[in-house]
């Protein structure tokens, strides 16, 4: 009796472990989901308009696209149907921490109107939400440290959206662009000039020897050319 007690706390403990509900988040040892909406209408719809299923891949590789960014989901922006339920698979191809995070939701369906999903390292979620009908731009990003202004960026549209967001990778011009400017010191300027000083005599070494070794093969050539005709 004393053992099946155990046993049963046991699984009880490792069930809540594995995965724990709190109001609008699910989350287990690989990731999280908050705020998900598979049923309730936005007040502004009366029905459901589509069903929209959309895979969202989040990783390195996804940035190699784009010059100077280190971390992209594989689409920047999505265009729905006002009331659009839609149905995202997350996927995320690194093994690091990846999110996406849609805001500026209604707060009275989505607290801090606010959707989210993270994946703690590769894998994959699954998860719904139904649009409100207004014409509208969402913003869609991850939010651990960096990962946004290095490129992990993108945009929501409902019934094409009231324009871009900045910074969405390939859509809009970046409100800051990244510059590297070039510390020009004397030191820096004087070895740059004797970087192309070397370079110039390099250069000319190499066309002076290739002269010389072109004359000495074509005297060698005349003079066996001679002794074939003495002979
Ligand atoms: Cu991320």
């Amino acid at each position: 009796m004393k053992t099946l007690i155990i046993g049963l706390l046991m699984l009880g403990v490792i069930e809540s472990a594995s995965a724990m509900s709190h109001g609008g988040m699910l989350m287990d040892e690989k990731g999280m989901i908050m705020n998900a909406n598979s049923d309730n209408l936005p007040r502004d719809c009366t029905k459901i308009s589509e069903n929209v299923d959309i895979t969202i891949h989040a990783g390195q590789k996804h940035a190699l696209k784009f010059t100077g960014l280190m971390f992209a989901f594989d689409q920047q922006e999505w265009d729905v149907k006002p009331c659009a339920k839609i149905n995202i698979t997350f996927i995320n191809d690194d093994q690091i921490r990846h999110q996406l995070m849609i805001h500026g939701l209604p707060g009275y369906l989505y607290p801090e109107g606010m959707f989210h999903l993270e994946l703690y390292g590769e894998g994959q979620l699954q998860a719904s939400l139904i649009m409100p009908s207004q014409k509208k731009t969402y913003l869609v990003h991850c939010e651990v440290p960096q990962h946004m202004e290095k490129g992990m960026k993108a945009q929501l549209k409902v019934d094409g959206g009231d324009g871009d967001l900045p910074s969405i990778p390939g859509i809009s011009e970046p409100v800051r662009a990244d510059v590297y400017p070039v510390d020009w010191t004397r030191l820096s300027m004087a070895v740059l000039l004797l970087c192309v000083l070397a370079g110039c005599a390099i250069t000319y070494f190499v066309m002076i020897n290739a002269q010389g070794i072109n004359n000495k093969a074509q005297k060698t050539l005349a003079k066996l050319n001679s002794k074939r005709k003495a002979e």
